[in-house]
């Protein structure tokens, strides 16, 4: 009798055992070393990451192209390969750093900063590294992608980690860090391959946040401006235009070690969801440093339109697919 309670009681408990396991970083079935992920869904209702790609041990930022990767569940991603490469482009030859990308008028976009030359880190006067901001496009939100203007929207000054935002009337947004590490809007033009006037610094409400990674999105009929600030803690700001004034409003994810992080937010399947990278422990290699890898979060928003405070997980969204049976 007591050897029957006792199997009773183990059957139970296994029944009661979160079926999720842990998920962080995300498995995109090799040892591809990701970050900067910025996340959509498309037409086609998959969820697909655009990432930049670090080669391993990567000694200095030093990147050669972006990757894209797909799923319907956030555990099983295809990778669908380099959807650009620095190869492909006249205008840069490194730096193939944070992408994102959007979807208009029947053409997927690219928008990517790359760059040249060397930044020197002991004598920064003879640094002679430049970055800008390219745009390529596809039929195919998995590429290839192709170079649309064939230089970038501008040389002068230094701009970086791009994000593209649409409203619901169609005008596109980029934002950028540029001049001061400050972060700059600009509106693109219908055919996506330059800007309609001058860009512009943007007002943050006082605060003077400075790089890195911005991303935009909306919920309701609220914007949020949300970034890595000092390129470690993950905040944000909300505003009634895409153009802000931007009210500051908090942290959303705290730093971790003495690394950046980089991240975007979206709505899939009812559930909001964060995207981020960590430097993690890589045991497997031969390299004796943390290496970084895309993760995921759930994100949620309290009543009045604030969002709580993120917290890294081991488990992240590995129980998504559970979640979707369980909505009501
Ligand atoms: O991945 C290269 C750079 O590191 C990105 O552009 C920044 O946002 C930071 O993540």
């Amino acid at each position: 009798m007591k050897r029957e309670l006792l199997s009773s009681v183990a059957v139970a408990m296994a029944l009661l055992a979160p079926v999720s396991s842990a998920q962080n970083p995300l498995d995109f079935g090799s040892d591809i070393r990701t970050a900067d992920p910025s996340a959509h869904v498309w037409q086609d209702g998959k969820m697909y990451l655009y990432t930049s790609h670090d080669e391993e041990c990567q000694p200095d930022f030093f990147m050669k192209d972006w990757h894209v990767f797909s799923s319907t569940d956030l555990v099983n991603w295809t990778d669908h390969g380099a959807v650009l490469s620095v190869d492909d482009l006249s205008w840069a030859d490194n730096y193939a750093w944070a992408p994102d990308a959007a979807y208009k008028d029947g053409k997927y976009y690219f928008v990517f900063p790359a760059g040249t030359g060397h930044k020197d880190r002991v004598n920064p006067e003879k640094s002679t590294k430049w970055m800008g901001i390219g745009v390529a496009v596809s039929d195919s939100p998995t590429g290839p992608f192709k170079d649309a203007i064939g230089e970038p929207l501008w040389r002068e000054p230094y701009a970086n980690d791009p994000a593209l935002f649409i409203d619901d009337d169609g005008q596109a947004y980029l934002y950028f860090h540029g001049s001061n590490f400050d972060y700059y809007v600009a509106e693109m033009a219908d055919d996506m391959r330059s800007i309609k006037g001058d860009f512009q610094k943007m007002d943050m409400g006082g605060h003077e946040p400075k790089m890195e990674g911005p991303w935009v999105f909306k919920r309701g009929d609220k914007y949020y401006f949300t970034m890595p600030e000092g390129n470690r803690v993950l905040t944000y700001y909300m505003a009634d235009s895409p153009k802000g004034p931007w009210e500051y409003q908090g942290v959303i994810m705290e730093q971790e070690h003495e690394s950046n992080n980089h991240h975007s937010i979206v709505e899939y399947k009812g559930q909001w969801l964060l995207f981020y990278h960590r430097w993690l422990d890589t045991p497997e290699s031969d390299c004796n440093k943390k290496q970084r890898h895309v993760a995921a979060e759930y994100l949620q928003f309290n009543e009045d339109g604030t969002i709580q405070k993120v917290k890294r997980t081991k488990e992240g969204v590995s129980d998504f697919a559970e979640r979707l049976k369980m909505a009501p």
